[in-house]
Parts: structure tokens; sequence; C-alpha cells
């Protein structure tokens, strides 16, 4: 029998979840994070089973590691931990890490201000602003981003038939834009859409499966978050959303990768230009201020490289204990 140690910093990022897991951190295989992402799911998958759900976690729970980069040019590597799984990125939870490693002096920046950090999906670049020992925000200069596909639709048993794109943030997202069988945000509660997403994302990794594969990383493929788009509550922000993610979560931030895929979508369609800002608000009314940086190439897709600022706020200090005679060890889900 064993019992498990992990010291842990938790932290919100505009109101969702972050996790840093600090001890016990496995050896993974691989030249880079996107590797050592595929070798935790195979081999230590119960780590993030038992610190993401109940009972030491929730069905929105979200968080990390922090690793020493491939390469030494870049400050320091992350896995992302979900309820989902790994994700290939994680905006709230990079503002979240962030915070955590700048304010808890985790971290030396190479260069004060600035952070090279690898991800799965690639390498993003950081800025942040310190002030007294405290990160007032973190922007995070995220993965080239591009418009997949639009005009896609599915029939939902809930909704009838829904029509959407799929975006690409450093996640894949279907965007469901106001329509006939979806009239805005505000008139769902958080429970319907969480059901809703649950049976239209199945449907359309059916109905589309093999379809969205990342260009440059196969690992990196399926619709895996839902994005409901809706009408704002603060008339300066630009458009607000509710990001659905693993089984039972709405993003209680307004979701990074979420937003990136957005901003991709809507330069696609000419309706966000370069440098335009763009002010990205959750369900819970928390804010992003986002920007299209530039214009790139992935491949055949013409793309975005986004930039997400936002702010984190760490709330507590916790050793979780996982013991082997816990029949509840690995973590359930009640849906
Ligand atoms: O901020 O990228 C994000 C994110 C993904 C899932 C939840 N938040």
């Amino acid at each position: 029998m064993s019992k498990h140690i992990f010291e842990c910093i938790d932290a919100h990022t505009c109101g969702n979840p972050v996790r840093l897991i600090l001890t016990e951190k496995p050896d993974l295989e691989g030249i880079s994070m996107s590797e050592k992402r595929l070798d935790f799911l195979k081999k230590f998958d119960w780590i993030r089973k038992s610190l993401m759900f109940e009972p030491r976690g929730h069905d929105m729970m979200s968080g990390g590691m922090i690793f020493p980069p491939h390469d030494s040019k870049n400050d320091f590597a992350i896995l992302f931990l979900e309820t989902s799984g790994c994700l290939p990125m994680c905006g709230h939870g990079t503002i979240g890490i962030v915070t955590i490693a700048l304010e808890e002096n985790l971290v030396k920046p190479k260069v004060e201000g600035i952070l090279n950090i690898e991800v799965p999906a690639g390498v993003i670049q950081v800025t942040y602003q310190k002030k007294d020992k405290k990160v007032s925000w973190v922007e995070i200069v995220n993965v080239d981003s591009f418009l997949a596909e639009k005009n896609l639709s599915i029939i939902s048993d809930n909704l009838g038939e829904i029509n959407f794109d799929v975006s690409y943030g450093g996640n894949f997202y279907a965007i469901i834009e106001k329509q006939k069988n979806y009239s805005d945000l505000e008139d769902f509660k958080a429970e319907e859409l969480i059901s809703y997403s649950r049976e239209i994302r199945d449907k359309i990794n059916k109905k589309y499966s093999e379809k969205f594969i990342h260009p440059y990383d196969k690992s990196i493929k399926n619709v895996s978050h839902i994005l409901w788009t809706g009408k704002v509550i603060d008339p300066k922000s630009s458009s607000r959303n509710a990001v659905f993610y693993g089984n039972k979560a709405i993003d209680r931030s307004p979701c990074g990768t979420g937003s990136s895929a957005r901003m991709a979508q809507l330069f696609s369609k000419n309706k966000l230009k370069v440098g335009e800002e763009f002010i990205h608000e959750s369900y819970i009314g928390s804010k992003f201020n986002c920007r299209v940086k530039k214009t790139t190439k992935i491949k055949e897709f013409d793309g975005i490289t986004p930039a997400i600022r936002g702010w984190a706020k760490i709330y507590g200090y916790n050793k979780i204990i996982v013991d082997d005679d816990d029949p509840f060890y690995s973590g359930f889900q009640v849906i």
C-alpha cells in the first residue's frame, strides 16, 4: 500500500480553478511536451483523476505541473491537467500557473517581464506585470489559431438543427452563434448548456470523425469544447461566451483557447481586425482583454496569432493525500 502526498497551490483565473501540483511529479518520456503529454496519459493518468475529480477536486477542476524546458532558450514547460484529460493548451491555466509561479518564486525568468513557455501545443510567449510581489496581469501570445471549417450542422435531440463553425485556438472548438434554435446565452441555464453540449459534442465527433486534426500535431484532434456565444453584460465588452469542457463544466473564465478560437473565426469572417481590442466576457461576467497580434499561415489555413490578457488570484496551499486504501483514490464524477 502506498500513500502519496501532493503539495499544491490553488488559485483561480477570473473565476476558474487552477491547481498547480508541486510534488510527486512523474518522470515523463519524450522530447517535447506533446510527447510527454501522451506518456503521462498512458502511465500516470491516475494522478490527474485523483487530483481533478471528486472528492479532491470537482467538475471544473483544472491545473498543471511545471517541468524543465526541452530547449534551453525557454523558461519552463507546462503539462495541463483537467477533468477532460491533458489539454494541448489551456489559457486560463497558463495565466493561473504563471501567477502562482511568479508570486511564489518558483521560477526565475531569463528576462524580467517575459517568459517563453513550452506547452503540448507549441511554445507560447508570456508577458506580465508584477508590482509589490503581486502579479496584476498576465498576457499570453498564444499558439497560432485558425478557423478550420464553417457552416457545419448536426441535429440535436434537445434543440433540433444546430449550425456551427469549428475553430482552433489550442483546442478545437465548435462555436455556436445565435440562430433559429439557439437565441442567446442569457436564455439558458448553465445546466442546460452542459447537457446539450455533451450530446452536441458526441454528435459532431461522430459525424465529422477524423476531420479536425492539427496540421502539425496529429495527437491534437476532434472537437473537445463547445463555445456558446451571447450578448454582452457590460456594454464595453465585445462578446460573451460560455465554454463547455470535460463532461460537466462551464468555464468561469472567458477561456483563453476559446477566445483565441473565437478571434480566429471572427477574423476570418472580416469581423475583427489586427490590433483591434476584443474584450471577451465569461458566463459569470469576468473578462479577458484580447486582440489579434498578427496574421499567420498554418499549412493551408490562414490564421492568426492571438494575444489574451487576464488575471489570477492564489487562494490556498493544499496538501492532498491520495492513499491506495481509499476506494476513491482515483476519483469519481457524478453526471
Ligand atoms: O482557458 O483555454 C482555457 C480553457 C480551456 C478549458 C478551460 N479553460
